[in-house]
């Protein structure tokens, strides 16, 4: 080790999903330091040391051995098969011909491209902008997917009844209204700042903690409604009411119902600016099933006290109140609910439109919410066009493959499944991020072949037939940039390729050069062309304001350019309540649908035309007494870098930590540290456990992230001997309307594990096998 620190001519600027920074390297490694005008640097840049030159990056090209020797087809071997390490030329050439032969005999509506995924922060190597445009180029379009594992349920939902989803969640209610204007911040699923500290594209300013601070430094209330005390941080001083996990719509019913019951509703507000209220009404008060949903009602469901709701119902009359929902509740059974209801909750108040009030949906759930957009436009890479067409809820993967040609629906449709040949993967974890794993190993082993590009060997590289080694970020240039972040940031090189690693601009580049269609892909630019290219449009953006508007080397020389914003007007909102005829909603009737023609036109029992409380099918009790939140991790962006410093620094003997109440740890012989094994009919995993007070007991709460680490990979049902609680997770659709995914709730039984503890071997590389005799001949 050499014991030489970079000096200041040595690092260079980068970004990431989690801050800006710059890095060097140096003798002794990665050095990285935030960005000096960031008030509240994320932790988790400190993943990146350790990560660069890990072991568990892949090296080469990699190609299953049994793909390799039996062909294309479906094979249950996937995941438990040996790897061949091969030359670039040889596995581009054997890559072109598979998509070439699934192309030209099946078509594009064979191949499905969605792949899902966060990638990393640049734009010009953003992986789905890079693999949907390959695709469009080299084969005509591909399945491709919609909406988000983020917000699936809300983002369909929400132009039904309340209008532009953007608008709601990026155009509304902003952190400096609640630091200035806010009295009561009232947060169902709390506004977690690991969630806010990211936003994609890049973020040079963590506002949050300080926005808060703000808040309740002038007196503002903030309270927090969900199982985890931890979902608003210590600055806001919040007063935690922890309900059973997925009952918020019936709370807000209740509080609706006192504030009804009581006259405290806004009248006025309800006339002018919504429709729909009395038919609502009639299910609140009971007229249509016999139950009014008041206090008393909800009191057993949410396990709170009545007259706690009914309190919590008369604090909010006559305040200055913000209603946020986390995307987090919408994440489960019938996660439309929350979203519709929490809106109807705001409007019964009246605060809507109102600054710091009304209804700030997902605020806290990511970084780009409650803040000033950009006012020019975007360096984007064009995706060209999909001329197949076809798509997917995102979410429903699994029961595309396992079910070609049958029927479900979405949003008020009768659609198909296609019938998929080939999946190809570039940017995305879908070990990480979909629900029941087992199920999912299944479906995979259903295609005839699955291609992922990866920096790392996660499960789903692991699962792959032909695994393309992609560089890290730091090894490649690229612009940083996110649609409400003032600083575009140029991501400087920091280190060279990882072994045989390739961006994957250059390996879509070479498999369009195979496949005829290099001159409509790469439009004959190097990458730092397209970078130029891509920035010209902002650039031009500036110009036209007048403002500064450096040339792409000047700015590439200074490292990054400040951004103008346009002002902080409440957006759509604030217009539609200072003229409602003048500035109607992008809703049917213009206005908040409280009760929809639409939504209840389609027919769907798992979404009827109001908000209403729907028991989820699956609920604690039985063999599975226990719910569990998998929630987003704090240490680690997603899966990212779970292999880094940051990361491994927070398990416990090397596991994924999870968090039980004193009270259920005690019933189970479980004490704080001990390793335990969470399990239900889907599946197990083992964890460390930490025992606290600040979750409701019968609740327990495992992160997603860590990476799925089966103990048999031969096995149907393989113990994962890390924590990845979505091989725990129902793989269902949050209903019939927006199928979107349902990871984080689920049930399960905890016990103590007392067996041997089994070697964590997720980070270590497969052993690449020689390549058979036939193609080493070739
Ligand atoms: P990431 O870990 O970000 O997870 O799921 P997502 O798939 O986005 O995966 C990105 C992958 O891209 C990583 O493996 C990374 O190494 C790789 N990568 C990074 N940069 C590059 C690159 O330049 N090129 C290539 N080829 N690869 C790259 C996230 C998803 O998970 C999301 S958004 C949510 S909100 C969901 N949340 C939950 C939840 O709350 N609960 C459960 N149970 N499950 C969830 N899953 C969802």
């Amino acid at each position: 080790m050499g014991n030489k620190a970079p000096n200041a001519a040595e690092f260079r600027q980068h970004s990431s999903h989690w801050g800006v920074f710059k890095a060097a390297l140096g003798e002794d490694g990665l050095v990285i330091q935030a960005h000096p005008g960031d008030p509240d640097p994320n932790g988790i840049l400190d993943n990146f040391p350790a990560a660069l030159r890990h072991p568990a990056r892949i090296a080469r090209p990699m190609v299953r051995r049994g793909w390799l020797e039996r062909g294309p087809g479906p094979d249950r071997q996937r995941g438990r098969d040996e790897f061949v390490a091969m030359e670039w030329d040889q596995v581009l050439d054997l890559l072109a011909a598979e998509i070439r032969r699934v192309g030209e005999s099946h078509g594009p509506g064979a191949v499905y491209g969605g792949s899902y995924g966060w990638a990393s922060a640049g734009r010009f190597h953003h992986a789905q902008s890079q693999i949907h445009r390959f695709l469009n180029t080299a084969i005509g379009g591909y399945v491709a997917s919609v909406n988000s594992y983020s917000s699936g349920a809300a983002s369909v939902i929400v132009p039904h009844v309340l209008g532009n989803y953007e608008a709601l969640t990026k155009h509304n209610v902003t952190w400096d209204q609640v630091a200035t204007q806010t009295e009561v911040v009232l947060a169902f699923g709390g506004m977690a700042l690991k969630n806010a500290m990211v936003a994609g594209g890049g973020i040079s300013e963590h506002v949050e903690r300080p926005a808060m601070q703000a808040a309740r430094a002038r007196g503002c209330d903030f309270i927090l409604v969900g199982p985890l005390r931890s979902d608003l941080p210590e600055e806001a001083g919040a007063e935690w009411i922890a309900n059973v996990p997925g009952t918020d719509t019936a709370l807000m019913l209740a509080l609706v119902h006192t504030l009804v019951a009581e006259g405290l509703h806004d009248r006025g507000f309800i006339d002018r600016f919504t429709t729909g209220w009395a038919e609502f009404e009639r299910y609140l008060l009971g007229a249509a099933d016999g139950q009014p949903k008041d206090a008393a009602w909800a009191a057993p469901i949410t396990g709170l006290e009545a007259e706690a709701i009914r309190a919590l119902a008369r604090r909010l009359h006559g305040k200055r109140v913000l209603v946020t929902v986390a995307h987090a509740l919408q994440r489960a059974e019938h996660g439309e609910q929350p979203v519709w209801m929490g809106a109807v909750l705001a409007a019964a108040l009246g605060q809507i439109g109102l600054p710091g009030g009304g209804y700030g949906y997902a605020l806290g759930a990511i970084g780009y919410y409650g803040r000033r957009a950009n006012a020019v436009p975007s360096p984007t890479l064009s995706q060209g066009r999909n001329r197949h067409g076809n798509y997917i809820p995102v979410a429903r993967i699994a029961d595309m493959l396992l079910n070609p040609g049958q029927d479900y629906r979405y949003n008020g449709q009768t659609r198909k499944y296609p019938d998929i040949r080939l999946v190809y993967w570039a940017g995305g974890n879908p070990f990480h991020h979909h629900q029941d794993l087992n199920r999912l190993r299944e479906a995979f082993a259903r295609v005839d072949t699955l291609v992922v590009h990866e920096l790392a060997w996660t499960a789903t590289a692991r699962h792959a037939d032909i695994v393309l080694p992609a560089t890290m970020t730091l090894e490649r240039e690229d612009i940083g940039y996110s649609s409400h972040d003032p600083l575009m940031v140029a991501m400087q090189r920091v280190a060279a390729p990882y072994a045989e690693a390739r961006d994957d601009y250059d390996i879509f580049a070479a498999l369009s050069r195979r496949l005829g269609t290099e001159a409509a892909f790469t439009e004959g630019r190097s990458s730092r062309e397209w970078l130029a290219h891509l920035y010209e449009r902002t650039r031009q953006g500036l110009a036209e304001k007048g403002l500064p508007a450096p040339d792409f080397e000047a700015f590439w020389e200074a490292g990054s350019l400040a951004l103008p914003q346009e002002p902080d007007d409440g957006g759509p909102w604030r217009a539609f309540r200072e003229d409602p005829d003048a500035n109607p909603l992008p809703t049917p009737s213009g206005r908040i649908e409280i009760f929809s023609e639409t939504v209840a036109g389609f027919g769907e029992a798992s979404c009827p035309g109001h908000p209403a409380w729907l028991p989820p099918e699956e609920a604690p009790g039985g063999a599975t007494p226990l719910h569990l939140v998998a929630n987003q991790p704090a240490t680690r962006l997603h899966s990212q870098l779970d292999f880094g410093g940051h990361s491994a620094a927070a398990k416990r003997r090397e596991r994924e930590v999870a968090t039980m109440h004193p009270a259920d740890a005690a019933a189970r012989g479980i004490e704080d540290g001990d390793i335990i094994r969470l399990f239900n009919k889907r599946g197990a995993c083992l964890a460390a456990v930490r025992v606290a007070e600040d979750i409701r007991p019968g609740v327990v709460q495992l992160p997603t992230g860590a990476w799925y680490d089966p103990e048999d990979p031969a096995e149907d049902f393989p113990l994962c001997v890390h924590g990845n609680p979505n091989v725990l997770t129902r793989d269902i659709g949050t209903s019939s309307l927006a199928q979107g995914c349902t990871g984080q709730l689920t049930v399960v039984e905890v016990e103590k594990f007392t067996g041997n503890l089994p070697p964590i071997r997720a980070f270590d590389p497969p052993v690449a096998r020689p390549a058979p005799q036939p193609l080493a001949a070739e």
